[in-house]
């Protein structure tokens, strides 16, 4: 099934209901598709078919959906792009991919012009009304796109349907190749497990370029046919007022959106009504158990967390029914999942201890676009090796706890960070020698990206202000170092391995105002 067919499917049985209403302009399932279908046929004319990647870098706009959706419509891949990639991400992204078409604003295309001029094949449709040289006007494509048209849907099952890159552990990003079928199985896992239905309003907060705003949150509203209030932009304040305002049943969020509302609660004289409320879900980056217990409290609601990644949507989730729900515990395998917790030695560890969590289903992705050897190391006989550690309490009916994980990965506001991607940016200035990247826990984003240089010879006056600035320029923001520290050498054990774990305690020790 292709899953823009099966949405297109839905919204046929209630036209005149709200699909989304974006910033209060709503918009019904029927012209939600129909604009959908003007996208596919605007696409079809420009040449993008089966198996073509179309880039998609936008900020939080309905341009972003029906872009999505039509791509899929004529067998296209969608590849999601975070709006704040720089020219260097931007480059590398469209040309490892292939892509044929870029779709961004103006701002943006400026901002990467330089890496895209070097690529000869990739064609660029702004959706603003600017005119910018090297660059077509998508309002000006879909004014001239014939309006007969039927959408075929040429692809569906195994064929892949989304691109989203996830950082690497060597520092370069990694496409998972995300299939119809993945898509599809787990909309219909969670529409069971979370018993979404049309009488749900959903409050849609989070980025759509990621798999927990865009697949999770939107691609589930839209099959259960219910409604999605969707903000620009998140503002607790304005969160919480829409909660009660739009009488919204649904919010799917990141911890760091928790802490936030919670932050705002305090503040509110009166205190919104939550009685429509059905379930807060979060996901992403682990929930902390001091967040999950002070929301309570102060709303009466247990926030049901649910454990998920890029490369498989998602694997866990607590219970619907409150009094299943537990602080810390990601909950049980969503139906079609099947979740391994291994030891070193590749076998399954014994109830209780902690290992790695390996995960089978149709849920899983089909390996890493262009990366054949990432892939074959990803798997062992069809099991997809997380990174993440954790334990299935037999005290608990087998729920599964996450505690760590194996990969270093700093997760900042549910967004990833690997430390060489960073690190590769601080080597890449002329005046340091080497340099090491850590997550440091910071209560607001759970953890925040610090980095540690040696500096070359004689190079012993560059300020962490130029390493930063030098970061900002090449990585997108939420990856540049929060703190930059400049030491004489880096530690290591006898071995020549950087002591991670040290740098840490040696920079949390450190007093910060
Ligand atoms: C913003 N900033 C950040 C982050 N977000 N810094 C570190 N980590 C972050 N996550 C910085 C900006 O660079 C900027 O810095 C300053 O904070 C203010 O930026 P602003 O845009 O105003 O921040 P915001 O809009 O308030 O963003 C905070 C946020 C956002 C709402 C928590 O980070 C967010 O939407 N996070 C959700 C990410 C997400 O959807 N992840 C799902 C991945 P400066 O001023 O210095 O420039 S999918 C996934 O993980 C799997 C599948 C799963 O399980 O879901
Ligand atoms: P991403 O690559 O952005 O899809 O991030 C996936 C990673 O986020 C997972 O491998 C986990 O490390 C982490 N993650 C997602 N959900 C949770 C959760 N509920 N608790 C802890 N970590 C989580």
């Amino acid at each position: 099934m292709n899953l823009a067919r099966l949405l297109s499917e839905t919204a046929s049985r209630h036209p005149d209901k709200p699909a989304v209403i974006f910033e209060g302009t709503s918009h019904s399932y029927r012209d939600f598709d129909r604009q959908v279908e003007r996208y596919a046929a605007m696409l079809q004319a420009e040449g993008i078919g089966k198996g073509a990647r179309v880039a998609v870098q936008l900020t939080k706009r309905m341009e972003f959906l029906y872009l999505h959706f039509a791509v899929l419509s004529v067998g296209a891949i969608t590849l999601p792009l975070n709006p704040e990639y720089r020219e260097g991400e931007v480059g590398y992204f469209l040309s490892d991919s292939g892509s044929s078409l870029y779709v961004t604003d103006a701002e943006r295309f400026r901002r990467a012009a330089g890496a895209i001029r070097g690529l000869k094949e990739v064609r660029t449709l702004l959706v603003d009304d600017a005119v910018v040289e090297g660059a077509g006007s998508l309002p000006d494509r879909l004014a001239s796109t014939p309006s007969r048209f039927r959408r075929t849907y040429p692809t569906g099952g195994d064929d892949v349907a989304m691109i989203c890159y996830t950082s690497g552990t060597t520092g370069r990003s990694k496409g998972a190749m995300i299939t119809h079928r993945n898509l599809v199985s787990n909309m219909l896992a969670l529409s069971d497990a979370w018993e979404w239905t049309e009488k749900d309003v959903l409050l849609h907060v989070l980025p759509l370029f990621h798999v927990h705003g865009l697949n999770v949150a939107t691609h589930g509203s839209l099959y259960a046919g219910s409604t999605i209030v969707m903000h620009g932009k998140f503002e607790p304040r304005i969160a919480w007022e829409a909660l009660e305002k739009e009488r919204c049943t649904l919010l799917m969020a990141v911890p760091t959106i928790y802490q936030r509302l919670m932050g705002e609660w305090e503040k509110l004289e009166r205190k919104p009504d939550l009685r429509g409320m059905r379930v807060f879900i979060s996901g992403s980056a682990p929930l902390a158990d001091n967040l999950f217990h002070r929301f309570e409290r102060a709303t009466g609601f247990r926030i049901l967390e649910r454990y998920g990644m890029t490369e498989t949507g998602m694997n866990t989730s607590n219970r619907i029914d409150p009094a299943y729900r537990k602080a810390r515990s990601v909950g049980d395998p969503l139906p079609g999942v099947r979740i391994r917790v291994v030891g070193s030695d590749g076998k399954d560890v014994l109830l209780g201890d902690v290992g790695e969590v390996w995960i089978r289903g149709d849920n899983v992705f089909q390996g890493y676009w262009g990366m054949h050897e990432k892939t074959r190391e990803s798997f062992v006989e069809g099991w997809f090796r997380s990174g993440d550690l954790g334990y299935q309490d037999p005290n608990d009916g087998g729920r599964l706890y996450l505690v760590g994980r194996a990969k270093e990965l700093i997760i900042s506001g549910g967004y990833n960070v690997y430390p060489k991607e960073v690190e590769n940016v601080l080597e890449s200035h002329e005046a340091v020698k080497e340099s090491a990247v850590v997550g440091l826990s910071d209560e607001e984003f759970g953890e925040k990206v610090a980095a540690v240089v040696v500096l070359k010879d004689g190079r012993g006056s560059v300020a962490p202000e130029d390493l930063a600035a030098h970061c900002r320029e090449r990585l997108a923001s939420y990856k540049c170092p929060r703190e930059i520290g400049v030491v004489p050498e880096l530690p290591r054990n006898a071995m020549g391995k950087i002591l991670k774990n040290r740098i840490v305690e040696d920079l949390q020790r450190i007093p910060r105002s």
